[in-house]
Parts: C-alpha cells; structure tokens; sequence
C-alpha cells in the first residue's frame, strides 16, 4: 500500500494542557492540524514503530474521521499493531486498562471529557505512555516541541476500514484489531469488586439506583457491568446511549450540569444510590438520599474504608491529592499511617506515585478518583467501590459519610469557576495575587489569620522533574485555605477557578449547609483578588 508524504506547516497553538490538546472541533478540521499533532506523537515517541498502539474515543463529534486518520497514519509510520475499540470508542480508564493488560507501548485517546461536542463544541487528543498513564510533561513538552518544526506527516493511500465489526484487519504490515471496548474493562472490575454481594444489593429489592450516563461514553460500560452483570433493574442507566453531541447537554457530572440524576435522590420515589460520570469517562458523582458526597469526601472515605473492599482489602500503599482537592484525605493519612502526597492539578502527575508503589488511592476535587488499577481516574470503577461498600456495611451513604465526619472531622468545600473571562485580565489577575504573596502571611481578613501563601510547585519525589506556577493557596491558621488557578482545559477564552475549604470538628456544627459556612471565606477571596473589577463577573458561572 503505498504511503504518501505530505508537506505540511506548524502550527504554534499545538502545547497539550492539563489533559492532553484540546480545542474547538473547527479548529481540529483544518487541513493537518490533526495530522501534524499525531505525526509528532510518532516522531517523539519511537517505540511505536514496529510496537502496539490503543486507540480510542469518546464518541464525540469528529471521533470516528479522526480514528481513521490516526490509524492510516499509524500504519504508514510503521506501527506493528493497533488495538481500537468497536466503533472508535473506549472510555478513558477502559483505554488505560488496555494498555497496561496488553502491555502496549502507550495509546492515543480523542477527547475533550466534560466539555461539550458537537460540530461546534469541542474535541482533543492526548497520548498515554505504556503505563496507561497520561504522558508526563517531558513527554507532552518533547510532542510540543516538535509540532513547532514539523515539516511532513505519512498517511497511506487509504479510504477507511471497518470499524464496526469485531475482528482482525490489516493495513498495509499493520494489524488493527478492533475489540469489544468493555470486555476487558469490565473483567477488571470483577477483580476488584465483590460483584456477589452487588449482586444480592439489588436482588434484595431494598435498594434501588440511577446512573447518569449523559448521553457519554459510560452508557456501553454501565448497561453490560450494572445492569447486565449485577443485575440493576432495566432503566438504572438513564442517558446511556452516547450521542456525537452528548444530546446537546454539557456531560460534566457535577450537581447542575447532571441535574436530572440528582432530582432522582429527593422526593417520595427518591433511589437510594445514584451517579453520573462525564465525557470519557474518567469521571464521577456520588449521591446518597437527599446527599451530594463531595469529591474531596469520596477520596478521604474511599481511603478510610478500602480494607471492606476485595481488590484492596490487603492494605494500601498511601494516598495521594491534588493540591486544591481538600485535606479531608490528609486526615485519614494520618490516623491510618499512610503517606500522603499533594500533587499539582492533573492524573499525569499521579503516575510516578503509582508506578513506584507509593500509593494506592488518589483523587482531585474535580469528580475525580482512581487508583493503581489503571492509570487514569475512573468514573465506573468510583461508582463501584461505593455500591461495593454500600453492600458490606449496609449503611446508606449519608450514614457512611456523616461516620467519617465524626471520625475525621468534615471539610467543607466549594469551587467557583469563572468560565470564558478575558485572557489578558485572568492573567493580571493571577500576576496581581502573586504580587501580594510575600505580603499576606501574619495579616488577619475578615478574622482569618493568612498562615501562609505562595504559588504551589511540585517537586515529583520519584524523578525529581519540578513543576513550578501550580495556583496561587492562602492558608489560615484554622486549617481553611482559598486556592486560585486558571484552567489548562478550556478552549475559550480563560477560566479561573477559586478553590475553598473549611474544616470543622464540632460534630454540631458538621451538618450547616455550605454555602452559609463557606461565605466568609468567599467574600475574602473575591475581595484579595479583586474578582469583581477584574473580570467584570458579578458571579461564577457554575459553583460545584
Ligand atoms: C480540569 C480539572 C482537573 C482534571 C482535568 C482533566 O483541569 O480541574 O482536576 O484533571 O480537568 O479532567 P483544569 O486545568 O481545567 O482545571 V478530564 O475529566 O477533563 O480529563
Ligand atoms: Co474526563
């Protein structure tokens, strides 16, 4: 089959964010954007030649033109073998899990998660090393570098092969092997979970549930493990059919863009349990009866309770957050004599942790958890343990969550996130704050003693890559703190997101709603930064 070489030219926009390149689908259709960004991959990351590659997407808009893009090119840059899901699909942590059971030499994966799709919306690429993990900024960096001085791409002389069968194809001397995306996945759930006692959770006709697939790519994934292999009744996956466009919503699980699935938990018919997981699958909502569990609380539960769960009854090695994901795990670290890492934002910065046995567990305030299972979060694998744990200690989930407040103590936590404000005054706004770091330590705000404040950076305690400018914190001495970043995931424009947390002891006053407890803290992190004057923006456009 005859390879062709294409002359092309860099573009300048081509540096992967916090989870891989993302941009407007529009922008992804320009001739050899997508080309120049994939030929880079193959360039850097030399083991692919003559080695195994994953490949998959999320099912968003432009996924499938994109598979077959990807796999020509794969072929005509001498990949012996490409493993792609039925379809062009495989969720983030079912992708992660191929790799590292088929011991591959990484894999591409086409998302932008949480962020919209559609002609208009939004769409992305990233790269996975062998281990399953997100590539580390070396490696992201080396891509980059490269798409500044591309000058061709390979591609083969091609139309398109099917991608809906199940079976064994070639390409020129390229295998592609196209698989059933959950099979594989869902095996290493059974692994993990007593899927016996889920089994007899929903036998018992005492409980019932609702996931929320958002029309995303879990909907495959949660019908075959919940309802098919555990025996949920029919209908407890809702929106489970992935749609281009994740019917028009926005498949981000948090409690107002999965607003359908919390209404589900209220009112005379309320489900005992219920979830949502996003675009691509890496990540989760967890609600109870009338009960939102925070992400931060997920983690730090998950961390106290890993001993009644099969795949991690034999201990665990530590835990690890990301920097503005609450301290609520550092508690259970603590009393259990785990170790405990803080991370800047991103799963990337997980893997080290995880390769070199330092931790089993880790999470981010953004509906992420996972573990050393894969090396990617994972939305299904979170809503598991909890169905897991629900099973053995026969608790509801605000009982198992208001235990560990007694136990712990509870931080409070909310996020405000300023979507789409102008570049320029989120940058000043950032340059602004650091300026009045050296400044705030010892000086008293509305009552709250600043302990300390810097701008979080990261020395990575297995190969020692630092990461420096990871957002701006501000500790009182009370243990709350108020964090500020700007988003490395979105495409338009800038967004900032003003990360608080509380803690309280007192048992009485664990159950005041949060935002009551949160609104000092607020009004002194929109007035340090000067929010309003800044941005123009009166309100955050969402508060998770
Ligand atoms: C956001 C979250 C971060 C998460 C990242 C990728 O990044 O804050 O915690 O790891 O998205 O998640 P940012 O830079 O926009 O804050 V996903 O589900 O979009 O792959
Ligand atoms: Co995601």
């Amino acid at each position: 089959m005859e390879i062709l070489t294409i002359t092309t030219q860099p573009f300048s926009d081509q540096r992967p964010g916090t989870s891989g390149l993302r941009k407007k689908v529009r922008i992804f259709q320009a001739p050899h954007y997508l080309e120049n960004f994939v030929q880079s991959i193959f360039d850097t990351q030399t083991d692919l030649k003559g080695g195994v590659l994953v490949l998959g997407g999320d099912g968003r808009y432009y996924n499938r033109q994109a598979i077959q893009i990807i796999i020509r090119m794969a072929a005509a840059n001498g990949v012996a073998k490409v493993i792609v899901g039925q379809g062009g699909l495989l969720s983030t942590p079912a992708a992660s899990c191929l790799i590292r059971k088929y011991q591959t030499n990484g894999g591409i994966i086409l998302s932008a998660s949480h962020n919209p799709g559609g002609p208009d919306g939004d769409f992305g690429i990233k790269f996975n090393t062998a281990n399953g993990g997100p590539a580390p900024e070396g490696v992201t960096e080396a891509i980059f570098a490269h798409t500044r001085k591309i000058t061709e791409y390979r591609t083969l002389a091609f139309d398109a092969i099917d991608l809906d069968t199940i079976g064994s194809l070639s390409l020129g001397q390229t295998g592609v092997e196209v698989i059933d995306p959950v099979a594989d996945y869902a095996a290493l759930m059974e692994d993990l979970f007593d899927f016996d006692r889920i089994r007899q959770l929903f036998d018992s006709g005492l409980f019932s549930m609702r996931f929320d697939a958002m029309h995303a790519i879990t909907g495959p994934y949660a019908k075959r493990i919940l309802e098919e292999m555990l025996g949920a009744e029919p209908g407890t996956v809702i929106n489970g059919d992935p749609k281009e466009d994740f019917g028009g919503g926005h498949p981000d699980p948090n409690l107002v863009h999965a607003h359908e699935v919390v209404t589900l938990t209220s009112g005379r018919n309320a489900v005992d349990f219920a979830a949502a997981s996003d675009g691509d699958g890496d990540r989760n909502m967890i609600l109870g009866r009338n009960f939102f569990v925070t992400p931060s609380d997920s983690l730090a539960v998950m961390a106290a309770n890993a001993h009644h769960i099969k795949g991690y009854a034999g201990g665990i090695n530590g835990v690890a957050r990301s920097m503005p994901t609450s301290q609520a795990v550092d508690r259970v670290a603590e009393e259990l004599g785990l170790d405990c890492y803080e991370t800047p934002t991103g799963w990337k910065f997980f893997g080290n942790l995880l390769d070199a046995k330092r931790i089993t567990l880790c999470g981010e305030e953004s509906f992420g958890t996972g573990s050393d299972h894969v090396r990617e979060k994972d939305g299904l694998w979170a809503v598991l343990f909890w169905l897991n744990l629900l099973a053995v200690r026969k608790m509801s989930v605000k009982e198992i969550v208001q235990e560990h407040w007694w136990r712990f103590g509870r931080n409070f936590y909310t996020r405000y996130d300023y979507e789409g404000i102008d570049t320029e005054a989120a940058n000043g706004l950032m340059t602004h704050l650091q300026a009045r770091l050296a400044d705030l330590p010892g000086t008293t705000l509305d009552g709250y003693i600043v302990d300390y404040a810097d701008n979080f950076a990261y020395t990575d305690p297995v190969d020692g890559s630092v990461s420096k400018n990871q957002g701006v914190r501000i500790g009182f001495t009370d243990g709350s703190r108020i964090v500020y970043r700007l988003s490395g995931t979105g495409t338009a424009g800038a967004t900032l997101r003003v990360y608080l947390e509380a803690y309280e002891s007192d048992t009485e006053k664990q159950g005041r709603k949060t935002a009551e407890v949160m609104h000092p803290l607020v009004e002194i992190a929109i007035g340090i930064a000067e929010i309003v004057s800044r941005t123009g923006r009166k309100e955050p456009t969402v508060i998770t």
